[in-house]
């Protein structure tokens, strides 16, 4: 019988191109914690969980995870049966509460082991690929309108997006909404212009901030208010015509029930780490097709990994109406897959290779490895 040999974790540490501005933390950097699951044939599955802002954005940090999967997770998968992920997650499921982020690293590593072995890309064990591409939002989050319009500009003449979500809610809403403003009108038809407030504004805030949005011609709103405050998203979403996205407020098939339930959402942004895994992702699909609920692709900024993930998961979905913002890897300044995922024509194309489809360049990982840094093997060292 097969069996799982080890388990091991490392966290990578990665530079953004610039800083990246968002309500709740402002990202110099992109930390990656990269499991690597051995098989008995010979098979690597490997995965990844990444956070926004160590703990500022959720209740999991990269360090945490790396903590809970070698302590915890860890002796419960060795010698279990790889092949056999559905058994594995489920035995997970029993001994360890939450932990959603780390149980979607080890689910990705399970199933692209599956993959690898059967020979046949994760979105075929999903339940079947409906797409090869998969539409990707940039997010614009410099802090300064005249160089996010710049950035934009950029992107358009690259054919590399067209649709800009814009991190607001640090500042006043009249400001933010100027801000929002010039860059439409910079854009004009030219792309899709839509904001995430990370939960910046309480619900009188937004009632104002979305009427000022619908008018300079923004297209869509995520989690404007607080991630608990369902009753308030509920209200807004049946007050304006403009969609109004849950993000942070869906952490797993029972909260999109949930949600879907009490009508407190236009649109779901999907992530796969906050859904608890791949197969989390999928139900919250699913409950939201039941529910009439539109979908859009979400980032945890994740690099090439868990973007492989997402996009395999994504590309199952019958109905992607708002596209995604699959972009993680273009965030940072290094590549650590041997293979970078490829973005042409304001797309990802979604891989066609065994299982994740991608594979990590490890001479890249240990140059970047933290604990690497703290040997002196590069600039970071102390
Ligand atoms: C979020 O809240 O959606 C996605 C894009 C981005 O810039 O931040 C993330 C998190
Ligand atoms: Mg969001």
């Amino acid at each position: 019988m097969l069996s799982i040999e080890s388990i091991d974790t490392l966290l990578v540490d990665l530079p953004t191109i610039r800083p990246h501005i968002l309500s709740m933390a402002t990202m110099m950097q992109q930390t990656a914690l990269l499991v690597r699951i051995q098989c008995s044939d010979g098979i690597v599955g490997i995965g990844e969980a990444t956070t926004i802002g160590g703990l500022s954005y959720g209740p999991e940090s990269p360090e945490g995870i790396k903590l809970a999967i070698d302590t915890y997770f860890a002796p419960l998968l060795l010698n279990g049966d790889p092949s056999r992920p559905a058994l594995l997650m489920e035995k997970l499921g029993k001994s360890i509460v939450g932990n959603m982020f780390a149980k979607c690293a080890i689910e990705t590593a399970l199933l692209d082991a599956v993959g690898q072995r059967l020979g046949v890309p994760l979105s075929e064990l999903l339940g079947g690929r409906r797409r090869d591409t998969l539409p990707v939002a940039w997010t614009l989050a410099s802090g300064n309108t005249a160089q996010d319009i710049a950035e934009a500009e950029q992107m358009l003449e690259q054919r590399r997006h067209n649709i800009f979500k814009l991190k607001i809610g640090k500042r006043a809403v009249e400001q933010d909404v100027a801000h929002v403003a010039a860059i439409k009108r910079a854009l004009g038809d030219r792309a899709s212009v839509r904001v995430d407030v990370n939960q910046a504004w309480d619900e009188a805030s937004a009632a104002k901030g979305i009427a000022m949005l619908e008018d300079v011609g923004c297209d869509l709103v995520e989690q404007p208010v607080a991630a608990h405050a369902r009753g308030a998203m509920a209200r807004l979403a049946q007050r304006f015509a403009m969609p109004i996205m849950a993000d942070e407020a869906l952490t797993g098939p029972h909260s999109a029930f949930d949600y879907a339930a009490s009508a407190a959402a236009d649109v779901f942004a999907v992530k796969i780490q906050q859904s608890g895994g791949l197969w989390g992702a999928c139900k919250v699909g699913t409950i939201a097709d039941a529910a009439g609920i539109a979908l859009y692709g979400g980032t945890m900024l994740e690099v090439g990994v868990a973007t492989a993930a997402s996009a395999h998961v994504f590309a199952t979905f019958p109905r992607l109406a708002f596209d995604t913002e699959l972009f993680g890897p273009l965030l940072v300044t290094e590549e650590i897959l041997n293979e970078p995922l490829s973005y042409a024509d304001f797309a990802l194309k979604v891989p066609d290779g065994p299982g994740l489809g991608v594979t990590l360049d490890m001479d890249k990982v240990e140059f970047f490895r933290r604990d690497a840094a703290r040997k002196g093997f590069h600039g970071a060292a102390a």
